[in-house]
Order: C-alpha cells, then sequence, then structure tokens
C-alpha cells in the first residue's frame, strides 16, 4: 500500500486555456494516454530541465557544447556573421549565448513556450550584449507559427541545439523543418544539434538517472497538469519508466501508476490499472545519413557536419 499523500487533492480550476484542455483530455482518455512533452515545461520543469543538463549521465548538452568550442570558427565561417539569429527552444539561452563571439548575431530572436522563464533569461542576456537586437517570443512550436515582422527578414538563421528535434517523430519533424524553411529567407539557414544512435545502456541512463532528477522532471509534468486541466493526480501513485525502444529508433519516457487509480478532472476521468502508462516523451535518435536524408525532405540542403570522437551527437548546417 502506499502511504496517503499528504496534501488533501483539492478541488481545483483549470488555468489552461479551453484548446489546452481539450487535447490533454483527449491525450488522457486514448486508449494509449498520451501527452504532449511540451508540459514538461512549466518554470519548475525547465529549471528541472536545467539541472538534468549537469548530470554525468546526460551526455547531450556536454557532447553539443564540446562541438561548439572545438569547432565553433569553422562553424561560424559556415552560418556567417551579421545575420538574424532565431533560437527554436531558446530555454535559458545559454547555449546561443556562448555562439554571440563567434557568430556576431545583428539580431537574436530566443522563442520558447515557457514566457517567464525565457523573459528572466533575456533580460540578463540584453545586459551582456547590449549591442545585439533582442527579441523574445514566447510561441508554441509544436504547431504552424509566423514570425511577427520585427524580426528582420535579412538572412534568418535558425539555431536548434540539444537534439529538440527528437522530440517530433520523423514525418513531425519533416513537417516542422519544412516550416522553418517558409519561415527562412532565401540565403537563410540552420543550425541544428542532433543525438545518434549509440549503446541502448548509454541510452538509458541518460534518461533514467542514478539521483532521480529526470524521474522528477517526468513526474512535475503531473502538477502542471493538474494546474492546467484541474486534475487531481497524486504524484505519489506514479513512477517514472524510460528506455531505449531499437525498433522505433527512440528513447520513451512513461509515467506508470504503482497501483490502481481513477484521476477527475471537470471534463473527465480516467481509471488506470496498476502498471498502466501515460507516454509522455519521445525522443528519436539518427545516424548521420539518416538526419541528412530527413533534412532532403524538408527541403534543406545539408552542408557540413562536425561530431565529437565517439560520434555521440552531430551538429548539421543547411541551407534553406
Ligand atoms: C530537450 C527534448 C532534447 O530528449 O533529451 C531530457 C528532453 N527528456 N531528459 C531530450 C529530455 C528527458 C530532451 N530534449
Amino acid at each position: 500500500a502506499l502511504p496517503p499523500s499528504a496534501a488533501p487533492a483539492l478541488p481545483c480550476t483549470a488555468h489552461g486555456d479551453p484548446a489546452t484542455v481539450a487535447e490533454i483530455t483527449r491525450g488522457l482518455l486514448a486508449r494509449q494516454a498520451a501527452t504532449s512533452p511540451k508540459y514538461l515545461y512549466d518554470s519548475l520543469g525547465s529549471r528541472l530541465f536545467e539541472a538534468i543538463c549537469e548530470l554525468p549521465e546526460y551526455y547531450p548538452t556536454r557532447t553539443e557544447a564540446a562541438i561548439f568550442a572545438r569547432h565553433g570558427e569553422d562553424i561560424a565561417r559556415r552560418v556567417g556573421t551579421g545575420a538574424t539569429l532565431i533560437d527554436l527552444g531558446a530555454g535559458n539561452c545559454a547555449k546561443a549565448a556562448s555562439l554571440f563571439p563567434l557568430l556576431r548575431p545583428k539580431q537574436y530572436v530566443p522563442i520558447d513556450i515557457s514566457r517567464e522563464f525565457l523573459n528572466e533569461a533575456v533580460g540578463r542576456l540584453r545586459q551582456r550584449f547590449p549591442d545585439i537586437a533582442m527579441n523574445a517570443l514566447a510561441l508554441d512550436l509544436s504547431g504552424p507559427f509566423m514570425l511577427p515582422a520585427e524580426v528582420a527578414p535579412q538572412r534568418r538563421v535558425f539555431f536548434y541545439p540539444g537534439s529538440s528535434i527528437g522530440n517530433f517523430a520523423p514525418h513531425e519533424a519533416i513537417a516542422f523543418l519544412r516550416r522553418v524553411r517558409e519561415n527562412a529567407s532565401h540565403y537563410g539557414g540552420l543550425l541544428i544539434g542532433v543525438d545518434l544512435i549509440k549503446d541502448a545502456a548509454v541510452l538509458d541512463a541518460a534518461y533514467d538517472d542514478a539521483i532521480g532528477v529526470t524521474a522528477a522532471f517526468n513526474l512535475n509534468m503531473l502538477r502542471h497538469l493538474n494546474h492546467l486541466i484541474g486534475s487531481d493526480f497524486d504524484v505519489r501513485q506514479w513512477q517514472h519508466v524510460a528506455f531505449f525502444n531499437a525498433e522505433e529508433s527512440r528513447v520513451e519516457m512513461h509515467l506508470e501508476a504503482r497501483t490502481a487509480l481513477t484521476v477527475r478532472w471537470p471534463e473527465g476521468e480516467r481509471h488506470f490499472a496498476r502498471g498502466e502508462r501515460i507516454h509522455t516523451e519521445d525522443s528519436y535518435k539518427y545516424t548521420r545519413d539518416s538526419f541528412a536524408d530527413l533534412l532532403a525532405q524538408a527541403g534543406f540542403h545539408a552542408d557540413d557536419v562536425w561530431t565529437d570522437t565517439a560520434g555521440w551527437f552531430a551538429v548539421m548546417h543547411a541551407r534553406a
């Protein structure tokens, strides 16, 4: 038996807009319950993801940073200086900021779904780089998007580091990259970080770390859902599950019910048997060739790639 949770489940009003409530409700009521990984990122979730990036098991951030450190000048020659740098899923903006001295963008446009988190980060950045025009945008990139007029149209370079592209299934990634290309200018480009297929044990550990930060990151989604749809998820009744699915070439994250339970919210309710799961995230892994092929299907022309010595991660440049 599980200990009763410390806080009583209080009736709570939803804070998400109707479309959000409808989308989450649909996912929770599907035969295989699923939620979009974008709900991992409330303000605590963004902080937990920052902590993940410092874990010894979570190699992508470190490995990508090492690639930028080692090949930064080469990358800057490819990308060119003075561009409008559009950071897709900027988070704390640290990766782009580390490239400012080399890329010297004219304008920096960080985009992130978590508005509060982004505004704090950009505020600090403006003081450090007063010569770069900055326009932060709180946008959900999981659907169609259009950049507003204040984003200079000349030479837009899209920056999509960290293997965030991995959250899309390959066909969705192609659709997303097509939209990016439509928003790029004629001489525009894309600098993108891609996580590569590797030993399953390395992948499993990266998404199920020893001190449980990734578990907290995943479980925190339930608190966020409670806030968004007014549900009564008891976090203590759930556990984190993550593994590499080789057939699908992706790491999957799930939340698994530790006991039979029912979740209720104003628009619905769902019974979960013990062991039943909510699929919360996919993180697709590629080879250099399979990703170059995907870029081509989106209409981009891949023209350079940089990797670490172990071949765990790739940074690719493509022209629009
Ligand atoms: C932010 C999507 C790149 O897939 O590795 C980290 C998210 N999930 N640990 C990833 C994540 C669990 C991360 N991305």
